[in-house]
């Protein structure tokens, strides 16, 4: 039904009257508004950060000793809060980067949610995550994947502890407010098998069982060894001897990303000169596997070694340069963008000037 007059009534006050009044029936004026709406290019309120490993492992190593993961707390996790953020857990406006550390013995109950994770290993062995039934073995360098809404546990057999790194797009499907989450009803899952998902491609290179590719809604291999990863950064390596080389990891039957909503890539640096600059809309998360370097940020120089994590903003100016060869793991935002066409790159022709080098807490 069209407004009539009959529903409308004249307002005659001031310029101040008129702000007040607006504010008291929750209207803004967009003409009074502080914050820039739109800045000419993004001004990410994710800034560049780095956690060291020398000062995140020995408290995750304290935690594993004074705090329990039971039902309830379920899990031990030292998520990289990102100081930009406002005290939110989150590492980027996007994407959820933590430390997880499992002891021996324990196991970290089963449950589900919409959200959808990565577990990228770091450190130790004797650990397996099951995921729908199917009990991925996790060693050093291993991603494993637990899409969205897939049952998962994690469970150490063995005598060490175990840490990896969690991805997860958590601030992305909360800003959706898409969130569910269940627990399952046994605090372990039963096991089907192990590696159960690696004999889908290891079989017969573009031979699949019969059915597999229509039945798929998200990537059937579910563990990615990094015997394979870095076979194929060797490769890659030796082809192109090119200093920075990037192998994604990929749903095998489509092509697209291992999964939907994060792009995950290894990339392999070979110490050098500094690799272009380069910067992209869209945040990204790096796990410093093994190696030493630096990365230029904004002007602003991080060093880098073993297990330390860092994080660049979107829009932010990056390049890399390793001191000894590294293999650097990476989530990123970038299939988001891509969806929605957001997604753009610009190479600089020439290098940031080192400004400031950051100072690790
Ligand atoms: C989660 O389920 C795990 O399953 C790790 O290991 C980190 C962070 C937020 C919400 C759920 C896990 C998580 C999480």
């Amino acid at each position: 039904m069209p407004i009539d007059a009959a529903d409308t009534h004249t307002v005659e006050v001031g310029y101040d009257e008129l702000c007040g009044a607006l504010q008291s029936r929750d209207l803004q004026a967009l003409w009074s508004m502080q914050t820039r709406l739109m800045p000419e290019t993004p001004a990410p309120a994710t800034l560049p950060w780095l956690w060291k490993w020398s000062t995140v492992f020995p408290l995750a190593q304290r935690a594993g000793e004074i705090v329990t993961i039971e039902r309830g707390g379920d899990r031990r996790v030292l998520a990289f809060a990102n100081p930009g953020l406002g005290g939110l857990p989150y590492t980027s406006t996007t994407l959820w980067g933590a430390l997880q550390y499992l002891g021996p013995g324990e196991s970290a109950p089963a449950h589900r949610h919409t959200p959808s994770a990565i577990r990228f290993v770091m450190k130790g062995k004797g650990v397996y995550t099951t995921v729908d039934g199917d009990a991925c073995e996790m060693e050093p360098g291993d991603l494993i994947l637990t899409p969205q809404w897939t049952w998962h546990d994690h469970n150490n057999y063995g005598e060490e502890p175990m840490v990896w790194f969690d991805g997860l797009d958590l601030p992305l499907v909360a800003t959706l407010e898409s969130i569910f989450f269940e627990n399952h009803p046994q605090d372990n899952q039963p096991v089907r098998g192990h590696n159960l998902s690696q004999r889908l491609v290891t079989s017969a290179p573009g031979l699949v069982e019969a059915g597999a590719a229509s039945s798929a809604t998200y990537s059937p291999l579910l563990r990615y060894p990094y015997a394979d990863t870095s076979r194929a950064l060797e490769r890659l390596h030796a082809e192109t001897g090119e200093t920075l080389v990037s192998v994604a990891y990929v749903n095998p039957l489509t092509g697209g990303p291992a999964i939907p909503t994060f792009a995950c890539q290894m990339s392999r640096l070979t110490p050098s000169e500094r690799t272009t600059t380069v910067r992209k809309t869209g945040s990204s998360i790096y796990v410093v596997l093994h190696g030493s370097g630096c990365s230029v940020i904004d002007g602003q120089r991080f060093d880098w070694a073993t297990g330390d994590v860092f994080v660049t903003p979107s829009w932010s100016s990056v390049d890399h340069q390793a001191k000894e060869p590294s293999d650097l793991f990476v989530i990123s935002d970038q299939p988001v963008l891509e969806a929605l066409h957001l997604h753009r790159t610009e190479t600089l022709g020439q290098h940031q000037p080192v400004t400031t080098t950051f100072a690790p807490v």
